[in-house]
């Protein structure tokens, strides 16, 4: 049986081989390989052989049939071809057709956010700088003046690598070592974007949030810096008739330190229920840098000030654009992305 098959195989090879034309190949191949054709009639007599013969007998005859379906359509190709000049032809490539257009992204809601703020700090002559996720415990909080047992320095609060090596909560880290390469250089103007990571997880909270913090360095910066630089801010972001409230607040990195308002974009500050009827937002943390801050940075402290500011880019992306949910920027659907930006 072996034999008959090995026959067979050499047999096709040839007839495959000698084929002139298409109709021809054809024919052939109903010979061999049909319902009623050699390889299908030489496995109906399987059942004379020894059954302990038959599953390797029947392996054969499948890679037969495998080796010889191949020859045929390998032959068919040759004889397609034959006669056709052009690598195109032979192809079946129609290079006449256009092409398929490319299918476009667009930028994440966040992204536009983050590009619409840095533009607005950029176009007052600040700077972007850029820094590492995975912070030592020196830049992200001793240097800010952080004490050792404030509550944020839990190994409960932050993502901890190693005690002395964590994810960044903020992207103050970047601005100290800007400072440190800097100083004492003036003046400093730089804005922080970036990835933020904290262990909070709900509706309001993401483990990972985005941040662009601001910091402003030079002999002779005060309050009303700050306070015009973010009136401005405020103005460019959510519209020119914006007015901005500053209240009393408390960072360790900045003293004095205030919270920012805005006027509630909703209701222009009349009352309503997104700003719970004060009139009011908030919108980013601030205050003058530390004296502490300024000298761990390299700075002296009795000559130059500064004013720093920090706003998290997931809250002003959903007040400008009315998101309800901040777990949306972050699942991914097509729907939601699609009706944001160019
Ligand atoms: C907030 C508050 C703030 C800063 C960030 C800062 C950075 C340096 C020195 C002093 Cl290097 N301050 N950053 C200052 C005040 C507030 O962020 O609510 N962020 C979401």
């Amino acid at each position: 049986m072996l034999q008959k098959l090995k026959e067979l195989e050499k047999e096709s090879q040839l007839k495959i081989d000698k084929a002139k034309n298409l109709e021809e190949l054809k024919e052939i191949k109903v010979r061999i390989l049909g319902k009623k054709g050699a390889l299908t009639t030489l496995l109906r007599s399987l059942g004379t052989v020894a059954p302990e013969e038959r599953p390797v007998i029947g392996k054969e005859a499948n890679n037969l049939r495998a080796k010889l379906e191949q020859a045929f359509e390998r032959k068919e190709y040759e004889l397609r071809d034959a006669g056709k000049e052009n690598q195109w032809e032979k192809e079946r490539i129609d290079i006449t057709l256009p092409g398929r257009p490319g299918l476009l992204g667009q930028k994440h809601p966040l992204t536009l956010v983050t590009e619409e703020i840095k533009d607005i700090f950029i176009g007052l002559g600040f700077k972007v700088a850029h820094g590492p996720d995975i912070e030592t415990d020196f830049y992200n909080y001793e240097a800010l003046n952080f004490p050792a047992d404030h509550p944020a320095r839990d190994m409960q609060d932050s993502f901890y690598i190693t005690p002395q090596l964590l994810l960044r909560t903020h992207t103050s880290p970047v601005q100290i070592r800007v400072m440190e390469k800097q100083a004492p250089e003036l003046p400093v103007r730089i804005i922080a974007p970036g990835k933020v990571f904290r262990r909070d997880d709900d509706a309001t909270h993401s483990p990972m949030f985005h941040q662009v913090e601001g910091l402003a360095v030079d002999t002779d910066i005060t309050f009303a810096d700050l306070k015009g630089t973010l009136l401005l801010f405020a103005r460019e972001m959510f519209g020119s008739e914006q007015k901005i409230r500053l209240r009393p607040s408390y960072f360790p990195f900045t003293e004095p330190s205030a919270e920012v308002d805005i006027s509630c974009i909703m209701c222009a500050g009349k009352g309503c229920r997104v700003c719970s009827d004060t009139g009011w937002l908030e919108i980013l943390g601030s205050g003058m840098v530390h004296p502490n801050v300024l000298e761990i940075a390299g700075y002296d402290s009795r000559k130059v000030t500064g004013f720093a500011f920090g706003m998290g880019v997931e809250r002003i992306a959903m007040l400008k654009y009315g998101i309800g949910d901040l777990r949306q920027f972050f699942t991914n659907d097509l729907r939601f992305l699609k009706q944001f930006g160019e």
